[in-house]
């Protein structure tokens, strides 16, 4: 039996905090929003809030693109109102987990300011800095120092005139690299962090942590569509665990901190080591197998893609028993990367969207790891019917979709679809408080449009309604919370070929569970298996709920055998 920690039977609320709650009528939400609605989160029951960035940024890529590590965003507020979001947050029991961006900073941080200035600037080194390809001149096309593609589109090198050398960026030409084979770098990065967790904050969510060491050399990739290689190819590079043991020796250790890093591109054996029982590196990493189940032939995230239970299942099995017995695990269907999951996975129709956004519910939060729950999704908050790529602010799905169409890899008449179905923005819509103007988000205009079901779907609604999706979530997050069972229990999928249900079981000593859910709008006969037969109903999302051999349209049942 694994060491039991408090992390472990947790749940995690994420804020974004640009669309969460706006205090003073500028359209943008900030601490001081965030504050007051503390005890909304409480409520449900979470014990950890994670906030999306909120540190002074040029908001390229909203947050994640860092000026000034220690100071706050004008938008956001002051550093005063951190500390008393901190100290409310507290006294409500709920923990604060910071958004930790140190793969890249903003290209106006002071240390790529002075980077920039010459080739013998002393921050020079911070930066990952390489001379034309041989032979050619720098700037000109094909002269960039590898083949390497940015997750945001176009290369990952950009030039820069004043000193002839080209400075690496996996995002946004405004997010530069760090060289975290720098010692100084790692030991500005670990400064940092220890000023934070004196602070009092809790933890870390460790933005693209696999990616902070490059391969050595940087080699060419092997390209795809795009004539780039993945920028994800450069995933746990050498140095990688090196440098989260010598975080965690210098800083995690001295804490009680929860760490969770965000790892696309991670493979099941270099995830053993991340997020290892013994607690060298890390608690527990994200990993994305899931989040491509639905991506397009051949074409990636940004074309019309298909929802397959299958590959979803497929990934989900793949860790649940891949971490077993090695490494603690996540759980999340949502974040401020992806679209809404009930529009994803489930069904955003009228008819369907409660009783879906409810059985993704129970699908997710009664399975191993720890549950992340997204902003919105604990009210079934949809993705958004945008209207005009105008209307996009996201970075990463407006290069992308107009990279992918310059290629011919989408038309021009699908773009739109494909925003719907999966811009970054579907999950940046704002929050959704009640039925007043703008949802009650702001009194002002609100930074990013707001979801016209708002008039429906909002918190004020589902928090006096017994039979809403958030007092669903709230029932899931206290089963949790009682039960060692879906904590620790193993994970045992059933009927993997089924392409309409999602069935498991967990086991923990002579205690069983058997969780069965149907994610289509029909029908489905199930099997109960015979040792299950026998148990009692833990929860279902029909008010009559019980499994009478069939599941009926997204219908979702637990079933428990003590
Ligand atoms: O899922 C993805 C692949 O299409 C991406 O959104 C991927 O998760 C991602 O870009 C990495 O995410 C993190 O780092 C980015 C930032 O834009 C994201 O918001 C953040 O979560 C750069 O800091
Ligand atoms: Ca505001």
């Amino acid at each position: 039996m694994e060491e039991k920690k408090w992390w472990q039977k947790s749940v995690v609320y994420q804020i974004y905090p640009r669309s969460y709650s706006d205090s003073n009528g500028d359209g943008i939400g900030d601490l001081k929003g965030i504050t007051a609605r503390l005890p909304y989160i409480a409520e449900l029951g979470a014990d950890v809030i994670w906030l999306s960035p909120v540190y002074a940024s040029p908001n390229d890529d909203n947050g994640y693109d860092i000026s000034d590590y220690r100071a706050i965003m004008p938008e956001f507020g002051t550093m005063e109102d951190f500390d008393e979001l901190l100290k409310r947050a507290h006294e409500l029991g709920l923990k604060i987990m910071m958004d930790l961006v140190v793969n890249h900073t903003s290209d106006e941080h002071n240390w790529f300011k002075e980077a920039k200035k010459s080739k013998d600037n002393p921050y020079r080194d911070y930066y990952i800095w390489r001379d034309p390809r041989p032979g050619m001149k720098g700037g000109e096309p094909g002269a960039e120092p590898n083949n390497w593609g940015s997750c945001f589109g176009g290369s990952v090198w950009k030039y820069d005139e004043t000193t002839g050398q080209y400075f690496m960026h996996l995002f946004s030409p405004r997010q530069p690299d760090l060289n975290w084979d720098n010692p100084k770098v790692r030991d500005e990065v670990f400064d940092m962090m220890t000023w934070w967790l004196k602070k009092g904050v809790d933890g870390f969510r460790m933005d693209v942590i696999s990616l902070i060491s490059k391969p050595a050399g940087l080699p060419d990739g092997v390209p795809g569509e795009t004539g780039y290689a993945s920028w994800a190819d450069c995933a746990t590079g050498p140095h990688l665990h090196e440098y989260l043991r010598e975080m965690n020796d210098r800083v995690l250790s001295k804490f009680d901190v929860i760490t969770v890093g965000e790892c696309p591109g991670v493979s099941m054996e270099e995830a053993r080591n991340y997020a290892n029982l013994e607690g060298s590196e890390l608690n527990m990493i994200f990993q994305f197998d899931h989040m491509g189940c639905d991506y397009a032939d051949g074409v990636g995230r940004y074309g019309l893609t298909v929802m397959n239970l299958q590959n979803l299942k497929e990934a989900m099995n793949k860790w649940e028993t891949g971490l077993e017995g090695y490494a603690w695990n996540s759980l999340y269907w949502n974040n401020h990367d992806q679209p809404r999951c009930v529009s994803r996975f489930g069904n955003d129709s009228k008819e369907y969207r409660e009783l879906s956004a409810k059985m993704l519910g129970t699908c997710l939060h009664l399975m191993k790891g720890t549950p992340y729950v997204y902003q919105g999704e604990e009210i079934g908050m949809t993705n958004c019917p945008w209207n005009s790529l105008d209307e996009i602010n996201d970075i990463e799905s407006s290069n992308n979709v107009r990279q992918n169409i310059e290629k011919g890899i989408i038309r021009k008449e699908d773009a739109l679809e494909v925003m719907r179905r999966q811009s970054r923005d579907n999950a940046r819509t704002p929050m959704q408080w009640d039925d007043s103007e703008n949802a009650g988000f702001t009194t002002g205009k609100p930074w990013l449009r707001i979801n016209p079901d708002y008039v429906t779907v909002n918190a004020k609604d589902a928090v006096a309604r017994e039979d809403s999706v958030y007092n669903y979530y709230k029932k899931l997050i206290a089963l949790r919370k009682k039960s060692d069972l879906i904590v620790y229990g193993k994970f045992e999928l059933l009927y993997p070929d089924s392409k309409e249900v999602f069935a498991y079981t967990r086991t923990l000593d002579d205690k069983k569970l058997f969780v069965a859910c149907n994610f289509t709008d029909h029908d489905v006969d199930i099997a109960v298996p015979d040792e299950c037969k026998n148990g009692s109903l833990l929860i279902g999302n029909y008010p009559d709920g019980n499994a009478s051999g069939k599941l009926r349209p997204y219908e979702a049942v637990a079933i428990s055998l003590d």
